[in-house]
Parts: C-alpha cells; structure tokens; sequence
C-alpha cells in the first residue's frame, strides 16, 4: 500500500517536471537545478555568475530553503528576479513548486532560471524538476570522498562545480580522488572549478553556462 502511495507521488511530480521541461524548451529557457551541501556555495555562485554574465543573460532565480528568505534577499538586491520557497521542514524542491514559481517570474524568452535547492547530497537527486542542467557544486572543506558517499547526485550533473578552491592550502583535499571519483561515476560531466572568494574560474564557468546546449530530455 504504502509503495503505492510512493508511486503515484512520484509520478505526478514527473509529469508535472515534464510540463516544466516543455514550457522551458518552448521558451528557451536554460532552467539550472543546483544542488549540493548546506553552505558548499550555491547562493555564491549564483551571484558570481549573474555579476559575470552583465548583460549577455537574464537571469530568474528560485531560492529553496527550509525556512527564511536571506538568500532571496541578496538575489533581489542584485535586482533580478526572485523567488523564495519555503519547504517548511521539506529536504527538497519538486516540480509542481517550479511551475508556480516559473509562472510568477514572468520568464523571459531565452532566459537564463537558477533554482537553488534545498541544500543536502541526498533527495534533491531524486525529483525531476523539468530542468534542463543539472549543476552539482562540491566545496574543498567537504572533502575529496563526497562523489564516493554521494553517488546518485554526481552519476546525474551536466557540471560538477568545486567550489572554494582558495582553500585548497588549508585542507587536505586529494583533488586527483575528487576528480576520479566523479569521473568514474559520469564521464560526461565537466568539471570545474572555481572559487567564489577569488573570482577564479568564475568566468569559465559562466562562457560554459551561456554556451551548452540543452537537450531537455529527462536524466533522473
Ligand atoms: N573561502 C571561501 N568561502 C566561500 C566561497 N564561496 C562561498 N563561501 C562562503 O561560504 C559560506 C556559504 O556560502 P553560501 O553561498 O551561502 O552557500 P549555500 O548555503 O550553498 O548557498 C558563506 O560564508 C560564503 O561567504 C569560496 O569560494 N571561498
Ligand atoms: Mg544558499
């Protein structure tokens, strides 16, 4: 009964990611679904790559929180749009919240949507959001071993972002295991890396950003 019940959730939430999916391809949206740690750098990153886009991007964002709207606060100073959800005790965003949240931004054609999940390695990778990057970021103080624990998040990304490499001196990070580890997971995925503090790599990974080409077909 209960594997049922389980079933039937997931899939409303794929046909709903579907209808998202389509929306975004009809639009030429890049919708850009962020996940990794609590405090590995995702709010960063996105305000980095908005400052390095300038005006070659519009850029939307969704903010994915538990609780609080302090991310959805530094986005809307930078001036672009924003949208906060709050989960309320939820590990992860899903799909029917980026449709509403797609509808209120009022999206422009050929935008660009960062959605910043919920932060943990674990159930993010399990819900479709219609997407069509998947952007993992992993931060030098989380250790060379997480690609190892975390599997299904890094079997998944289009971009593995390592983050806070002006760090690198501080911490024992075995930057070849990283790099294996995902490799051997997802030989497609890039790798980059980059540091939020620095500025370093933030370009490269912006000209990535504006230049992949979305395939819009479902990865979860
Ligand atoms: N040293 C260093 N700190 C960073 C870097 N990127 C982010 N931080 C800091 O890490 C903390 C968490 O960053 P935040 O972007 O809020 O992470 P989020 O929880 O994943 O959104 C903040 O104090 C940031 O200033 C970086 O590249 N280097
Ligand atoms: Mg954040």
């Amino acid at each position: 009964m209960e594997i049922k019940v389980m079933k039937n959730i997931m899939h409303a939430n794929d046909r709903l990611a579907e209808e998202n999916r389509n929306y975004f391809k009809s639009k030429g949206i890049k919708a850009v679904n962020i996940m990794a740690s609590p405090g590995s750098g995702k709010t960063s990153v996105i305000i980095k790559l908005i400052q390095a886009f300038g005006d070659r991007a519009n850029v939307a964002v969704v903010e994915g929180d538990i609780a609080s709207s302090i991310d959805a606060e530094k986005i809307d100073k930078l001036g672009n749009p924003v949208i906060q959800i709050n989960t309320g005790g939820g590990c992860h965003l899903d799909a029917n919240m980026i449709k509403s949240a797609a509808v209120s931004l009022r999206l422009k054609d050929g935008a660009i949507l960062f959605i910043e999940n919920v932060g943990n390695l674990v159930c993010p990778s399990s819900f479709d959001l219609g997407e069509g990057i998947k952007m993992v970021i992993a931060s030098v103080p989380e250790g060379h071993d997480k690609p190892y624990k975390y599997t299904s998040m890094f079997e998944l990304a289009d971009v593995v972002v390592l983050n806070k490499t002006d760090l690198m001196p501080y911490i024992d990070f075995d930057k070849d295991s990283f790099y294996k580890g995902v490799k051997a997971l997802n030989e497609k995925a890039e790798i980059i890396e980059v540091s939020c503090k620095t500025g370093e790599g933030i370009s490269k990974l912006a000209d990535w950003m504006l230049n992949v080409q979305v395939s819009h077909n479902q990865s979860v």
